[in-house]
């Protein structure tokens, strides 16, 4: 028999360094001494656990105005903020995590590390709210602990206008990356709009209202998620690997589905490959009070969601990000394909990315491939020379290609030292939008200096014509006054009338100055050698560069330099030179 029952949303929370992610923690943790003595709140390993009860309680009537029936049976927020957490909160095509916190300090809106959570967010499809925080630092501000509805009650109107105007900067900000937002209390369509919480963390204020719109939200767009089989085996993400005193390599363990048990056999990713393990112990935080003499206490079983640590002979090897479920032999074959995929060399020719994490990693892939860069190959750990190698290899073939990237991982000295030597490009940051940005930057201007050198070598198209009365010189070398009427000319290039080269421009001078490009609509004098004037050319003649066949492609393969009328008289001269040929 299957039992369906709705369990609490995972939340994580994210932003830029400083932003007070730790603190907003902080404050949903101590928001009220007397419900976490009553157990309305709870710590578990690596998360920290909010009864429904606690939101009805804080809520007060802000429930009733904004007409939500909370049933979900709390909230479950992951204590480690940041995005190593939140990559590490993986599962097949998105997040564990069901919605995020991104909190942005008020005054400085988004900031790198804000656009990059932003990114990943994207990319995992994981619903935010938005906390604009440290709103006690604009100046007027009254701090009133608790509800924000009530405390911009209490604000004057300068106030109040300064924290408008940096919402709205934020709004816009948003906006640019695809999202509509609206101050929470000012939004009319939940489905359309996200929710700007404006927060003090330090006082704890905004709290409240974060709490419940977290609650509602979840429970309004994802109670097909939040479905939990409670009597099936476990479903799970390592969180982070660590070792604890007396206990060797530990994990621990967001349990998103079903319950784990102590005895069970669980399967989840390692370095080299799947781990099968039997549970040894389940830990959870020791409450505050409890008798005991270490941090833990064991317990016998857990059930989702809920984070714990599991003990068990040989978790040494085991990978952060990792999918963990109850052994069972189609779990092992998903987990190994899980891993594989992740690592698996793919048949397209690509870069290599290397990361700390599994998480990381796949959050890394992700955003390339929402570049239309397919990764070749694709692991955790250290750059080693070999990877090098490979990517000289594929950078012959294509060299924006042949690229490394290293994500909040190291290179060793030998892959530097050959990376030098052979000229591969590794783009190394702990920011992902930073590496992708490096990336792009450097690909652009390769292209743009590319451009720039095949520019040089061809022969440009241009339509000269000989003025009346200017004819300074007839012959070695004829000097003619010319205008430029299209196109664009340039010395030591051959001129042809009527398909028929006729001498080659040696020099251009403009206002008695030697120049070595002259613009269409410019007057100028050239220097023919090859050509008298009288014989080969005359007064009033228009005259053609004479575009060499091979180059031909080279133009069309640029012809987004070129002006309507430049791109006609790349035909007409390609006519000119085809009919001169064929008489
Ligand atoms: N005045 C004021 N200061 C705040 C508020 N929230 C956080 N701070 C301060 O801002 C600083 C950073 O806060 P944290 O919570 O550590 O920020 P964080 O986002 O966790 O930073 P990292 O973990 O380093 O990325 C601390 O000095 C906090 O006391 C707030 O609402 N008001
Ligand atoms: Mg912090």
């Amino acid at each position: 028999m299957i039992f369906m029952t709705m369990r609490k949303p995972i939340i994580t929370v994210l932003g830029h360094v400083d932003a007070g992610k730790t603190r907003l923690l902080d404050a949903i943790r101590g928001t009220t001494v007397a419900e976490k003595e009553a157990g309305g709140i709870t710590q578990h390993i690596g998360a920290t656990e909010v009864q429904i009860q606690v939101i009805k309680n804080l809520s007060r009537g802000l429930l009733e105005k904004y007409k939500f029936d909370l049933m979900i049976p709390g909230l479950l927020f992951i204590d480690t903020p940041g995005h190593e957490a939140f990559t590490n909160l993986r599962r097949r095509g998105g997040s564990i995590a069901d919605l995020a916190v991104l909190v942005v300090d008020v005054h400085k809106g988004l900031q790198e590390q804000t656009i990059e959570a932003i990114e990943i967010l994207k990319s995992y499809k994981c619903p935010f709210i938005v906390a604009a925080n440290k709103v006690d630092t604009i100046r007027g501000w009254i701090t009133e602990k608790g509800s924000i509805t009530d405390a911009l009650e209490k604000q004057n109107r300068e106030t109040l206008e300064f924290l408008d105007t940096k919402i709205y900067e934020l709004v816009g900000q948003l906006h640019s990356k695809g999202f509509n937002s609206e101050r929470f209390d000012r939004i009319k369509d939940f489905t359309k709009e996200i929710p700007i919480i404006p927060t003090a963390a330090k006082h704890g204020v905004g709290i409240p209202e974060l709490l419940m719109f977290l609650a509602a939200l979840s429970q309004k767009y994802l109670e097909k998620k939040l479905e939990v089989h409670t009597e099936e085996g476990c479903k799970g993400t390592v969180l982070e690997v660590r070792e604890e005193k007396g206990l060797g390599k530990t994990i621990d363990v967001i349990v998103y589905d079903g319950k784990i048990s102590v005895g069970d056999e669980i399967i989840l990713g390692g370095k080299n490959g799947t781990i099968r393990a039997k549970v040894r112990a389940l830990l959870e935080p020791r409450p505050f009070g409890e008798k005991g003499n270490d941090k833990f206490r064991s317990v016998q079983e857990v059930k989702a969601t809920a984070g714990v640590k599991i003990a068990a002979p040989g978790l040494d090897d085991a990978l952060s990000g990792s999918p963990v479920r109850e052994y069972s032999e189609k779990a092992e074959k998903e987990i190994s394909e899980e891993i594989h995929r992740i690592k698996i060399d793919s048949d397209s020719i690509g870069p290599i990315v290397r990361s700390n994490t599994l998480g990381s990693l796949e959050a890394m892939i992700k955003l390339l491939q929402d570049r239309g860069i397919k990764v070749m190959k694709a692991d955790v750990g250290e750059i080693p020379r070999k990877d090098v190698l490979e990517m000289e290899s594929v950078a012959q073939k294509d060299r924006f290609k042949g690229v490394i990237f290293a994500f909040h991982t190291t290179v060793s000295e030998a892959a530097e030292t050959e990376a030098r030597k052979r000229n591969v490009k590794i783009f190394q940051n702990d920011v992902i939008y930073r590496i992708l940005e490096d990336y792009e930057n450097w690909v652009k201007s390769e292209k743009d200096a590319e451009k720039k050198k095949k520019l040089s070598f061809i022969v440009m198209p241009a339509k000269i014509k000989v003025l009346r009365g200017f004819v300074f010189r007839h012959s070695n070398p004829a000097i003619v006054g010319v205008r430029i009427e299209i196109g664009k000319l340039r010395k030591e290039v051959e001129v042809m009338k009527k398909g028929k080269v006729v001498g080659k421009i040696i020099g251009i001078q403009s206002e008695g100055k030697a120049i070595e490009e002259a613009k269409a609509g410019m007057e100028v004098a050239v220097s023919i050698s090859g050509a008298a004037v009288g014989k080969d050319i005359s007064e009033n003649d228009e005259l053609y560069t004479y575009i060499p066949k091979k180059h031909f492609a080279e133009l069309e393969s640029i012809s987004g330099e070129f002006s309507s009328d430049e791109l006609e008289l790349i035909e007409e001269i390609r006519n000119m030179e085809q009919e001169k040929a064929e008489a």
